[in-house]
């Protein structure tokens, strides 16, 4: 499961340049009994199983000892993946890419013994609200979030921090050729060649797309007394003249 997703773009570039490390564990390895038994009935009934502490807790182990965390830069996240934990974020990516190493847990049916969460995890993170068979696609969402974040991973044409949800604004609409397609033209603005007209543009579509689909993250964004205004003024119903399509 984890093995197209790894191997391909980014991230095989990423690997075979030896910016990053991707190791898969699996519980069932850590177990004792013949029938390598991860899950069991949950304590006071209901359906579904809980997978259980001790495969986890040794799988942990074994990974922390194979670790060697260089002097100072101390602690290592045991982040678990549930539908309860804190929301991820670009925000909390960008924390996360800080880390020489990151252990992720992929929690699985109806759940993961409390214990693990307790006394294992550092911390745990959801990437939304919905439910998934698995942790396994979580998991792959934080690292893919992560690892694109290191240096040297993207191309230097494309700067991770340049991107939307680092300015706390949506983007803004992007066009390539053709210049005319089944009679939709591309925005005279984008062809004119003034710089400041283009970026002025594409400010307001930012500022106009976000309030549109997001309106909560306008609180949060960093704006301009100039931005503000435009904001007002699109508030108020006026005719930005400028439709965002959707
Ligand atoms: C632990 C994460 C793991 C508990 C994991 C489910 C969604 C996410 C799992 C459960 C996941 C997410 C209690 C259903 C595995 N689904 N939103 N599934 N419970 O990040």
């Amino acid at each position: 499961m984890f093995q197209a997703p790894f191997s391909i773009s980014i991230f095989k570039r990423a690997i075979d340049h030896n910016l990053v490390k991707v190791h898969i564990h699996n519980i069932r390895d850590y177990t004792h009994d013949k029938h390598h038994t991860v899950d069991d009935y949950a304590y006071g009934g209901g359906a579904g199983m809980v997978l259980k502490p001790e495969p986890i807790f040794e799988a942990v182990a074994s990974i922390k000892s194979n670790i060697d965390l260089k002097e100072g830069s101390g602690t290592l996240p045991i982040i678990l993946l549930t539908p309860q934990g804190r929301p991820f974020s670009q925000k909390i990516a960008l924390e996360l890419s800080k880390y020489s190493h990151l252990v992720l847990i992929c929690g699985h049916y109806e759940g993961v013994d409390e214990r693990v969460r307790q006394h294992l995890a550092t911390n745990e993170i959801s990437i939304g609200d919905y439910v998934l068979s698995g942790g396994e696609l979580a998991a792959m969402v934080v690292v893919d979030a992560v690892v694109r974040l290191l240096p040297g991973v993207l191309g230097s044409e494309a700067s991770a921090l340049d991107d939307s949800h680092t300015s706390g604004l949506l983007e803004y609409p992007q066009y390539t050729r053709p210049e005319v397609y089944r009679g939709w033209a591309v925005p005279e603005v984008l062809l004119s060649g003034n710089h400041a007209q283009i970026a002025k543009w594409r400010r307001k579509q930012a500022i106009l797309r976000t309030l549109e689909c997001r309106p909560e993250l306008l609180d949060k964004a960093n704006l301009s007394p100039e931005d503000r205004k435009l904001i007002d003024g699109m508030k108020e119903g006026e005719d930005s003249g400028i439709s965002t399509g959707h």
